[in-house]
């Protein structure tokens, strides 16, 4: 299965002001392995006003300038493009340094803000940390956050900690050396002795985890001698992504991310829509989608918007300006949108103008995930011992109790159980991950919550808890240390067609585990999807054969759709699925 899913994030975090959008586009998942850097990324100035154009440019590059110089100060080789592809990386890395740092109350919430905002916000908590111990590599992350803190606590209020050792790469303490002097920081050199430490020399693919461990445990014994109350670090998904792909090859490199990530509008949340869309309020995540929309693909796009839809509302304006009636009809019909809750006036203004636009409305149904208080499950299976990505996993956020948030997530599990087999997107009445809706008026495409809400996600939270938690054992852990999901695999055609009266004999042999783990089967009638309305009895429903009669009164045409779900007996256990939809003749 394959799809184009864009998020779009605008949410209030913390400060209105630092209200942002952030768009975040994967472009066909099962073929992420394939990507290579920009090669996704349309012409994005293709549909821009040579008038507007210049400004638009100027503006997306304004906030970059003041850390591209500051740079330049450090890394006199290469051009702008090289600055600003490492000062983009250095981003990532402020925040894990804030959440290092154990910052509380100040919570900057990277991911909403600019490059401005962001830069901003790291010398403000560096003001609230007073002196700091900074973990130097000499590398551009903890470069760029050494100069940071000298520039705003003064040298004589950071001390820079290099690591020296066999485990070091040769010449690195000499380029460091000259980088830390040219900034003016007291730099201390320290042999952490990595190979006395036994899971580090075990050179497993977590060795990167233990040795940095290590290493901390060491910064916070100096931290402590020298009156330093903090230690920070600056790291990224770029220490991640290598271990990652040893559980999924699928798993994206930072770059590949970046090719695919535009910068929305910021400060929209909560406005009227005639004030964020319309003439001059073109952005680089609009244009970006209108390039989307225009490649030569007939595929769905589904856009996840987690915050204000501005960015997907103006693209869609500009279109409905812009091209003939059938044209907007023709692009309109890729765009699929599912909506958390209305968070500017975009998202009426999209239901008002477009009744014919895919639409899921969720108003209430994303509350069956967010803020669920469960903190010691967080703590557990994401925040500890899972890597730089689970320690800067927030405890709370958004006024809610402490634990799980993630109300937003609901729009991306949609897509994301149905990769794992279990609905078509298409129809957003099937059961999913991410819920289940109705579509109230049939002159409209547009789906609300389902009566029971929250439940239609809620109860599906096994499942992608343990996913979560998987996925974060795989950050840190080597393949055998970590579970894997089993590979659901029919003994016979996924689609079946049978006389009124037959039995069906299903079967699921052919799984398996990657891991060699004990299977448990689950068969069960998808009754939402299938147009057949009574009850199907499956015998042995428990086992990797079953069997059902098909009902005497189910008639020529009706459809039953029955789920194979399987789960492994690893730690956590994972689930799959398969479906197989048996048509009475
Ligand atoms: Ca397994």
């Amino acid at each position: 299965m394959i799809f184009l899913t864009i998020i779009l994030q605008n949410k209030a975090n913390f400060r209105k002001s630092q209200m942002d959008v952030k768009l975040n586009i994967s472009r066909d998942y099962e073929k992420k392995s394939k990507w290579t850097l920009g090669e996704n990324k349309p012409n994005q100035t293709q549909f821009q006003s040579p008038a507007n154009a210049p400004k638009q440019q100027e503006e997306k590059n304004r906030s970059r300038r003041l850390l591209i110089d500051r740079m330049k100060s450090l890394y006199k080789r290469g051009d702008d493009q090289y600055h600003i592809q490492h000062i983009s990386r250095c981003s990532s890395t402020v925040e894990h340094s804030f959440r290092k740092a154990g910052v509380e109350g100040s919570n900057p919430s990277i991911g909403f803000m600019n490059l401005q905002d962001k830069y901003n916000s790291l010398l403000q908590i560096l003001k609230e940390l007073g002196g700091v111990v900074v973990a130097y590599s000499g590398g551009v992350d903890s470069t760029f956050l050494l100069k940071a803190a000298v520039d705003t606590l003064g040298a004589e209020n950071v001390l820079a900690c290099i690591s020296v050792g066999p485990v070091e790469p040769e010449g690195q303490f000499e380029r460091a050396l000259k980088v830390a002097k040219s900034i003016g920081a007291n730099l201390k050199a320290i042999e952490a002795d990595e190979l006395s430490d036994p899971n580090f020399t075990a050179n497993k693919a977590d060795r990167c985890f233990h040795c940095k461990s290590h290493l901390c445990r060491i910064l916070l014994h100096i931290a402590e001698e020298q009156g330093f109350k903090h230690v920070v670090f600056g790291t990224n998904y770029d220490d991640l992504d290598e271990n990652l792909r040893r559980h999924d090859a699928r798993y994206p490199t930072a770059d590949q991310l970046r090719s695919v990530t535009w910068q929305g509008r910021s400060g929209t949340w909560g406005k009227p829509a005639n004030s964020i869309i319309g003439v001059g309020k073109d952005s680089e995540a609009s244009e970006s989608i209108i390039a989307l929309l225009d490649e030569p693909d007939s595929r769905p796009i589904y856009f996840g918007v987690w915050g204000g839809s501005c960015d997907l509302a103006q693209a869609l304006w500009k279109i409905k300006e812009t091209r003939s009636v059938s044209e907007v009809e023709q692009l309109l019909a890729k765009v699929r949108v599912y909506l958390i809750t209305l968070q500017d006036g975009t998202g009426q203004w999209l239901l008002d103008t477009f009744p014919k636009l895919f639409v899921i409305s969720s108003r209430n149904t994303y509350k069956g995930m967010f803020g669920s208080a469960d903190l010691t499950w967080v703590n557990t299976n994401i925040r500890n011992d899972h890597g730089i990505l689970g320690a800067v996993y927030p405890t709370i956020a958004m006024g809610t109790k402490p634990g799980v948030k993630e109300g937003d997530s609901p729009s991306f599990l949609y897509l994301v159980s149905a990769v794992r087999g279990l609905n078509d997107p298409e129809q957003p009445n099937q059961p999913s991950w991410g819920g289940q809706f109705v579509r109230v008026d049939p002159a409209r495409n547009h789906w609300t919550d389902h009566p029971s809400g929250g439940k239609t996600v809620r109860r599906w939270s096994e499942y992608f808890d343990n996913d979560f938690a998987a996925r974060m054992d795989w950050c840190v852990k080597s393949y055998e240390e970590a579970n894997h999901p089993p590979v659901v695999v029919l003994g016979h055609e996924a689609d079946l067609k049978v006389r009124s009266g037959a039995m069906v004999k299903l079967s699921a042999q052919g799984t398996s585990d990657p891991d060699g783990d004990e299977l448990e089967y689950r068969w069960w009638q998808y009754r939402e999807a299938g147009s057949y309305d009574g009850t199907i009895e499956i015998r042995d429903a428990g086992k990797q054969d079953a069997s059902f009669t098909v009902p005497g009164d189910a008639g020529k045409g009706k459809t039953v759709h029955i789920i194979c779900e399987v789960t492994d007996t690893g730690t956590p256990q994972l689930t799959r699925y398969q479906r197989v939809v048996v048509e009475i003749e």
